[in-house]
């Protein structure tokens, strides 16, 4: 609290207090500082790990001039930064069927959806905020340079996040804000204005104790070891970053999941919080389209029908076949669940003009058929 002046007037607020308001009124949860002068150390070294045993998988951009991940502050980036200011958005909406906002239901393919991707595309509307936050930061001195980045820049974002003291990277990999918890997306903006010494945020302690409900909740296995994801393994990457039709055995394990997934995040009783109110998160709020498309829809689309099943959606990343074939592994795990409903899916993959994805519906009705006559 700013004590008012002994004349009455109130005291220009600090830098920092400026920078927190106007993020809290662009909508962000949570806001945090970390010195960008410092290049990432244990972090930068876990992550030439993770390229030197292949954990990228084809996400080819993560291996890309792997030294610009190591600091914020030269040419690739923000030359000369010497703030980050880290944000948090949430996306978890209450569940409550006038919302639109399903559980994970046979009737839905919204349910089936990781959250973060319900409704409309993250980038846009996120990217739009942090540059307004950039822009209010670069009238905070002279000649201050901002710029804002989500997602796509090379920067580890939840090292960042931690070192501004934001959260903890949870042994689920993901990076949870003490109160609020880990259903949030991250953001920056890398600045050369350096704020009150005080204001720069340390790492906070992990709070996952002996917990380890999101190790045993992951449907694929895809944890080497706490707080350590293999993406190779994980359903997210087999469903939105991949291309590769896997064989109708290795595509088992995936369950309901038609693109990414949240399991590690639903277990996680950091995420036992209320959910901000709706209008708050209403860009998250799921399409209308999820509710009057069925698996097989999405099985049948040519490619005029997918640009505009796609327009403004993040599942747009896993590209129509892509789509097709997250569709039937659904399938195949609903038929193996008894759905005899499924089969039709299976069977109108069959004729889908991707090679692979044909081949993978071939496969998973052959080996169906070996364990019996249908009725
Ligand atoms: C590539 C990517 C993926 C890939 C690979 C993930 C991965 N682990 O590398 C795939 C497709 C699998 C993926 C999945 C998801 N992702 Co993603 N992804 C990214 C992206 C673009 C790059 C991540 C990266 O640099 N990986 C490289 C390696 C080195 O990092 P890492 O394995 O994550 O390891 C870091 C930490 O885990 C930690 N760490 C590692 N080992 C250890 C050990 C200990 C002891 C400790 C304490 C810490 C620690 O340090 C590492 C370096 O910072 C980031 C955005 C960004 N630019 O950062 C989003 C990002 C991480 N993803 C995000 C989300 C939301 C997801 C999903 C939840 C989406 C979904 N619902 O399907 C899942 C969650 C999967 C999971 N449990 O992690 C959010 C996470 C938000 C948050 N609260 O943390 C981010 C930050 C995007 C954003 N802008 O908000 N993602
Ligand atoms: S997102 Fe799903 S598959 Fe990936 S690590 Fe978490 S629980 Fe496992
Ligand atoms: S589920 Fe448990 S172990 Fe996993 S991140 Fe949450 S608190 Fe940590």
């Amino acid at each position: 609290m700013t004590e008012p002046q002994a004349d009455g007037v109130e005291p220009p607020a600090s830098l920092a207090e400026r920078i927190v308001q106007r993020a809290s009124e662009l909508g962000f949860q949570a806001v945090g500082f970390a010195r960008a002068s410092q290049p990432l150390t244990t972090d930068y070294e876990r992550y030439l790990d993770y390229l030197a045993r292949g954990r990228h998988g084809q996400m080819s951009y993560l291996a890309e001039r792997p030294a610009t991940r190591r600091r914020v502050d030269g040419a690739a980036i923000v030359p000369g930064a010497q703030t980050v200011i880290c944000v948090a958005l949430r996306y978890d909406r209450p569940v409550h069927p006038d919302l639109g906002e399903p559980d994970r239901s046979a009737s839905s393919l919204a349910g089936s959806i990781a959250r973060y991707a319900r409704g409309r595309d993250y980038h846009g509307f996120m990217r739009k905020r942090l540059r307004q936050l950039a822009a209010s930061v670069a009238t905070l001195g002279d000649s201050v340079q901002a710029r804002a980045f989500c997602d796509t820049a090379p920067v580890l974002e939840q090292a960042w996040a931690v070192r501004a003291g934001l959260g903890f990277v949870g042994k689920n990999g993901l990076l949870i804000v003490p109160g609020q918890g880990s259903w949030c997306l991250l953001g920056e903006v890398i600045t050369t204005l350096a704020i009150e010494a005080e204001a720069y945020g340390t790492p906070i302690q992990e709070r996952c104790g002996i917990c380890r409900a999101c190790l045993d909740a992951c449907p694929t296995d895809a944890f080497t070891a706490p707080f350590v994801v293999d993406p190779r393994r994980c359903v997210a990457y087999r469903t939105i970053e991949s291309t590769a039709v896997p064989s109708a055995a290795m595509g088992q394990g995936m369950g309901e999941h038609l693109f990414g997934c949240d399991d590690c995040q639903t277990v996680c009783p950091h995420n036992a919080v209320e959910a901000p109110p709706e209008d708050v998160t209403a860009p998250f709020r799921p399409l209308s389209r999820w509710a009057t498309m069925g698996l097989a829809d999405l099985v049948e689309l040519d490619e005029s029908a997918w640009r505009d099943v796609s327009r403004g959606s993040p599942v747009k990343r896993a590209g129509r076949a892509g789509m097709a074939r997250n569709a039937l592994l659904v399938a195949a795990h609903r038929l193996r669940r008894g759905d005899e409903t499924a089969r039709q899916v299976l069977e109108l993959g069959t004729d889908h003009d991707d090679p692979g994805v044909a081949e993978l519906a071939r496969q998973v009705l052959a080996a169906e058929g070996q364990k019996g006559p249908l009725p």
